[in-house]
């Protein structure tokens, strides 16, 4: 049937699908309106087959229940559906492409707190798998402001516990277990005999799934697939509010994996994964790897993982990501691309196989093997990593900087912000960047100074003011951008690094190593002085 409805504000896409207050979701039909937007946006729904899924979190089995009902009146010709409405981001665009599905529904704020207090989220993949690009999201948003009606039909809900085939009104419907096929994809990525003869070896690990979507693919792969014994996955029970945690794979909020980590009995390698399981975080007894040295290590690794013997061609970073990708790149001979943050900006790469590994500073890795970051598959390409070379995740790291140098790095975030303060922020740094060039602040000083616009290689398309990038000698950078993920005020990122060819003190704490830098970006940008803050809230 056919609802009337009116258009709601702020329905934009920000860099990952459209977030908000779980609250607002709840409210119908302000996901109702959505959903229509993205179908009508897409060139509607008829005769079209779609994955669905979302992370688990509060309110995703109701929302699951009402996309389904809306793509069944918008005339869908199939759905897949993880069982329990359950599946992880890289898992639900492995579907995609698996069944040559024309686009999927992801129900996540991904690494943002969940319940009915906390975030929820709605993203559109297309056909290739991945996040729609700006074009779509564009359109999208545009239909969210002119709808007048939406199609939803009149039925039962669906029982999505029960396995197998169904139909719902004239499309049929299959609920599928959400591991086994993602699971299958990555044993024929990686060289899981080496990885499991290293298990049995008595090599240990622990993996921190945050009570989010990635346990039961964890328990799969690393337990039973893997051996790596019984307790490896931590967390692992899903849970609609992540058992009151933030989902977040960082030092600061996989606490429990922190401290296993740093006790008496530590094992040798740690990873944690984030709300919808396309992070990661990589951790060694007493090591935490940045995760854009870990970009660079999967590179400068890369012919080691079976999926990737035949080499790379290229590799990818988003902007703010440090540099230390670039340096692997060089030494190489392959092509190396700087995009705007968000995984959508790496689709035509990947599509045009122009690149084959990309990464974020924000624990974001993937591959060719879907269009999605990959949380399991990068923890996976470490455990490759290390059953072949047969060190310690401290060694590899060590051998690392000595042969491409060392990119200190770290990201300071300022949350919560008032959003005028933050524009302030931004806008007058803006304004600062034509006469930046050649200033000296403390000890550093300013080679050139921009605001970030990419062009797309592949499409010619052009995304402008993707944030504020300062550089400065000895290989130093400040970038500046605010965030397109919070729900709640505004973030500001601010994205530090220093880089060295023959670093003297590898054991120097990150934030020392930067102080000159921290230092140049208070100077330059006043984010504290303006701000009234003394410190960032997190710190990674
Ligand atoms: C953040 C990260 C970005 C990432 C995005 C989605 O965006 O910085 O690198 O792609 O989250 O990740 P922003 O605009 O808040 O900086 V996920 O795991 O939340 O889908
Ligand atoms: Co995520």
């Amino acid at each position: 049937m056919r609802i009337t409805t009116r258009p709601i504000e702020g329905q934009k896409p920000g860099t990952s699908g459209l977030r908000k207050k779980t609250r607002i979701f709840e409210q119908s039909p302000y996901l109702e309106n959505f959903v229509q937007a993205i179908i009508d946006a897409s060139g509607g729904a008829a005769g079209r087959s779609y994955v669905v899924g979302g992370d688990g979190r509060y309110f995703c089995d109701r929302a699951v229940q009402v996309i389904l009902k809306m793509l069944a009146a918008n005339g869908a010709h199939r759905v897949i559906v993880g069982q329990g409405g359950l599946l992880s981001t890289p898992a639900a665009s492995h579907l995609i492409r698996l069944h040559g599905a024309d686009g999927g529904f992801i129900l996540s704020a991904s690494h943002n707190p969940g319940g009915p207090d906390g975030d929820f989220g709605v993203k559109f993949n297309i056909a290739n798998g991945g996040p729609a690009p700006e074009s779509l999201t564009a359109k999208i948003h545009d239909r969210t402001q002119e709808i007048d009606s939406y199609c939803i039909a009149d039925l039962p809900d669906l029982d999505l516990m029960r396995p197998g085939k169904t139909g719902l009104g004239g499309m049929s419907v299959d609920i599928i277990d959400p591991v086994a096929d993602y699971a299958d994809l990555m044993q024929c990525l990686f060289d899981f005999d080496a990885i499991r003869a290293m298990f049995a070896s008595g090599i240990r690990m622990a993996f921190d799934a945050m009570h989010a979507i990635t346990g039961p693919y964890a328990r799969e792969i690393f337990e039973n697939r893997l051996g790596a014994g019984p307790g490896v996955v931590m967390n692992a029970r899903p849970l609609p509010d992540f058992g009151g945690g933030h989902p977040d794979p960082n030092p600061a909020h996989a606490k429990d994996l922190m401290d296993r980590m740093s006790g008496p009995d530590a094992p040798d390698f740690g990873a944690a994964s984030d709300g919808d399981g396309d992070r990661n975080m990589i951790l060694g007894r007493g090591i935490y790897v940045s995760p854009s040295d870990s970009l660079a290590v999967l590179a400068a690794n890369a012919h080691l993982v079976p999926a990737m013997a035949g080499g790379l061609r290229g590799v990818a970073r988003s902007m703010p990501t440090s540099r230390a990708v670039d340096h692997v790149a060089r030494a190489l001979g392959i092509e190396c691309h700087e995009t705007p943050t968000g995984w959508k900006f790496f689709g035509n790469l990947l599509d045009a196989g122009r690149v084959r590994l990309c990464g974020e500073e924000s624990f974001g890795t993937g591959g060719d093997h879907v269009r999605e970051k990959d949380g399991l598959w990068a923890v996976l390409f470490w455990l490759n990593i290390l059953a072949a070379r047969r060190q310690s995740v401290t060694e590899i790291m060590r051998d690392h900087w000595q042969r491409f140098g060392r990119t200190w790095y770290s990201r300071h975030d300022y949350e919560g912000l008032d959003v005028d303060l933050a524009n302030r922020i931004m806008d007058r740094l803006r304004s600062l960047l034509p006469r930046l060039a050649g200033q000296t602040f403390g000890a550093m000083t300013v080679v050139e100074a921009d605001e970030f616009a990419y062009t797309d290689p592949v499409d010619g398309s052009v995304s402008s003011g993707q944030g504020n990038r300062i550089t400065l000698t000895g290989g130093a950078r400040i970038v500046l951008r605010l965030s397109g993920t919070g729900t709640e005020g505004a973030i500001l990122r601010l994205y530090l690094e220093r880089h060295e060819d023959t670093p003297e003190n590898l054991d120097q704490p990150v934030q020392e190593a930067l102080a000159n830098v921290i230092a140049a970006a208070e100077d330059i940008a006043q984010i504290r002085a303006i701000s009234g803050r003394s410190a960032p809230d997190v710190v990674t």
